[in-house]
């Protein structure tokens, strides 16, 4: 077999489990009882609009779904679903659920999420919702955030605050953060959805919180390592910074925002 031939099957592997993952997800779920649905980004999400949209006009009529930003718009409405606007819902209401990708998920069910530049916009609906749903194939799973994607945490900075972002993230111990590049071949940084920069930073693949009940967190963190809710409660404190790409699994969501935990993820 021909590596290119490997790589090929490799890719249709992938494809195939986000497919299956999505449409898992949708099927255990979606309830028919259901209006208001969430819709995330990324290539997993569009087999979620997939399967949605294959539910039938019958089911999917009576919902109204609300995206994370302008892909997720596009999809909806070129499924021919009812699109909404987050901006939109009333205080004091929520979303019924929402479904969403990830590059990384640990077995706590944290997340790191913004590979997309979407993030901030996810959380958003994220926390909007009574359940949030991680929809995320084989290659995501890992021990320890940080050991499947590498390319750092994502960051939502506002651009003039973003090298005295890189500063502090260098004192944190961050591996070599980054401005997120635009274009390829072209200058300049990748600009959000929401007129804001991207900084991905790396940090050595962060613990659970039940890692440190030995009470080695002080001596690790010198080292550069952090646990998941440690490292977010810093981070979103660093002047500048909108969002961060970490969304806790087991307590984080209910702990900012009173909203529900994510209760899957599917592998
Ligand atoms: C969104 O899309 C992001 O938070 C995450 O970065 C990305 C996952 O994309 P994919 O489904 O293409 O792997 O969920």
């Amino acid at each position: 077999m021909s590596s290119s031939t490997t790589t090929q099957e490799q890719a249709q592997l992938v494809e195939a489990s986000k497919r299956q993952a999505a449409y898992q997800a949708v099927k255990d779920y979606l309830l028919p009882e259901y209006t208001r649905i969430g819709i995330g980004s990324g290539s997993t999400v569009v087999y979620v609009v997939e399967a949605i949209a294959a539910l039938g006009p019958s089911v999917t009529s009576k919902m109204a779904f609300y995206p994370t930003g302008s892909q997720s718009e596009e999809l909806i409405e070129a499924a021919g679903l009812n699109l909404q606007y987050i901006s939109k819902l009333p205080a004091g209401e929520q979303l019924d659920v929402a479904f969403d990708g990830a590059d990384e998920v640990d077995e706590d069910l944290n997340l790191i999420k913004g590979g997309g530049a979407c993030l901030w916009q996810e959380k958003i609906v994220a926390t909007s919702a009574k359940r949030f749903v991680c929809v995320a194939d084989f290659r995501k799973l890992s021990p320890r955030l940080g050991t499947a994607w590498k390319k750092g945490i994502p960051i939502e900075v506002l651009p003039m605050a973003a090298p005295r972002v890189l500063d502090e993230l260098r004192r944190m111990g961050a591996l070599e953060p980054r401005i997120r590049p635009g274009v390829p071949g072209k200058a300049g940084a990748i600009v959000t959805d929401n007129g804001l920069w991207i900084v991905d930073a790396p940090f050595l693949p962060l613990l659970l919180s039940k890692d440190t009940e030995s009470g080695a967190q002080n001596e690790d963190r010198e080292k550069g390592v952090w646990t998941v809710d440690a490292l977010a409660d810093r981070l979103i404190k660093i002047p500048g910074v909108a969002e961060i790409g970490l969304f806790y699994g087991s307590n984080g969501l209910q702990v900012a925002s009173g909203a529900q935990k994510p209760v899957a993820a599917y592998f």
